[in-house]
């Protein structure tokens, strides 16, 4: 296979979840930032039906979806396995992907967007990763941002009460999943896609350390976040988040 070209936003966490997977396996890439709404173009003329990011080219092949994008890389790249050589483990990573690509990917994403929706951080959250010309363009389309968003992702109160309660029952299952141990990985004894695809995708909400929400100092964070940002940190979920963060994403990406 030839050179890698990952199509991003770098605020998706859909985006990090394949960062991290690149990053996991040693994997050398390209990024190339796309602005939200233009990058339509982009994705078109990758011959894309679907707008979403990521989207993976490797040499002439185009992949979009992070789990296709998974599926590819370990099936064309077998160092560092991210997937368990036995059924069962295979299985099970793939199912408990599956599972957090639904209840941390679309929901913590619909809850937390309707928590900035209305703040002036919005523009900055979404283009924080750009240069400085794009971040000028992002306060200037930022009306056209949160309307976009709104749409987009159906931002209505009873969508993000529905949200944050599947945020909570996912956060609920990693704990199980996990045997209330912050310090397990979730299939068998080292680092897979299920643990990659979980934190990478709850992680906007806490916010770890080196990520791309990391909370700048002196920054303001909307309080229903900061409130449920304290709760999980004291959980098992949060530590175990915070832990898969400093011990396997920073050290790998570095
Ligand atoms: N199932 C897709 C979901 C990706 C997704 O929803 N990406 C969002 C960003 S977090 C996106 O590209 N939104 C823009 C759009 O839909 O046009 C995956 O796993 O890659």
């Amino acid at each position: 296979m030839g050179a890698l070209v990952l199509y991003q936003f770098p605020v998706s966490h859909y985006c990090e979840k394949t960062r991290w997977q690149l990053d996991a396996k040693g994997l050398t890439y390209r990024l190339v930032n796309l602005i939200p709404g233009l990058h339509r173009y982009r994705t078109r003329r990758l011959g894309q039906r679907s707008s979403t990011l990521p989207i993976l080219m490797d040499d002439r092949r185009v992949i979009p979806d992070s789990t296709e994008i998974a599926l590819h890389l370990e099936r064309e790249y077998d160092r560092r396995p991210l997937l368990p050589a036995d059924d069962t483990g295979r299985r099970r990573a793939l199912d408990l992907e599956d599972y957090f690509d639904d209840a941390f990917g679309i929901h913590c994403r619909r809850w937390m967007y309707y928590q900035v929706m209305s703040s002036p951080l919005l523009a900055e959250v979404v283009f924080r990763g750009y240069g400085a010309p794009a971040r000028v363009m992002g306060r200037l389309m930022a009306p056209m941002l949160r309307r976009g968003l709104r749409s987009l992702y159906q931002l209505t109160a009873a969508n993000a009460a529905e949200s944050r309660a599947c945020l909570l029952a996912g956060i609920d299952r990693l704990e199980r999943e996990l045997g209330d141990d912050p310090t397990r990985y979730l299939v068998g004894d080292a680092l897979s896609l299920a643990d990659v695809t979980a934190a990478a995708l709850l992680a906007p909400l806490l916010s770890p350390l080196g990520s791309p929400w990391e909370t700048p100092a002196g920054a303001e964070v909307p309080p229903e976040i900061a409130a449920l940002r304290a709760e999980v940190n004291q959980r098992t979920a949060g530590k175990w988040l915070h832990a898969r963060y400093a011990t396997d994403r920073m050290r790998l990406a570095a």
